[in-house]
């Protein structure tokens, strides 16, 4: 197991459409485990393989109060979204400390492939729901900020470009 490093938005990397995996082999266990010991660590209750710069089709969740209940998603794809849509206040552990609102369909249906390779279908709503659109919108190269106005999204980026700069 290993806690590995996050890239920061405005990393073009964050950018970068991910590969379906189609085969659960021991490397994408490995890379499962991974994501799952740097997404506690972080801590965050979502995290995409994009994130840690591995550009698989791998998510790993856990909104759980307990943090005992994870969940992984390999191959994810949205087959139904409900027309309602909700605001929800956002964060992303690529964008430290930003949190804005986000509109997205209240329910969405996905279906995936299991740590096991087998495939399953799961319905989510609330905090699930967010969460999952959130982790497969990093698998298309898409950070939250990305909804957001042209202003607050160069807000951002400048903000954070001085905070990579006063670390380095
Ligand atoms: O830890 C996270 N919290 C969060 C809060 C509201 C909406 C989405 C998220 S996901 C985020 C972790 C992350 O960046 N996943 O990509
Ligand atoms: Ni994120």
């Amino acid at each position: 197991m290993a806690v590995l490093s996050i890239l920061r938005y405005p990393d073009p990397r964050l950018h970068r459409i991910a590969e379906p995996v189609r085969e659960v082999d021991a490397r994408i266990r490995q890379l499962v485990h991974d994501m799952a010991e740097t997404m506690y660590a972080a801590p965050g209750i979502g995290l995409a393989a994009t994130q840690v710069d591995v550009h698989l089709r791998v998510i790993v969740i856990d909104i759980s109060e307990a943090r005992d209940e994870l969940r992984v998603f390999i191959d994810p794809e949205i087959v139904q979204a409900s027309a309602e849509s909700k605001v929800y206040e956002e964060g992303c552990l690529s964008v430290p400390g930003v949190y804005d609102e986000v509109e997205r369909p209240d329910r969405v249906t996905v279906r995936a492939l299991d740590i096991d390779g087998r495939p399953f279908t799961l319905e989510a709503d609330g905090l699930l729901a967010v969460c999952v659109q959130h982790e497969i919108d990093h698998l298309n190269g898409r950070v939250f900020v990305q909804y957001l106005s042209r202003l607050k999204q160069s807000r951002i980026r400048t903000r954070l470009q001085k905070a990579e700069r006063a670390v380095a």
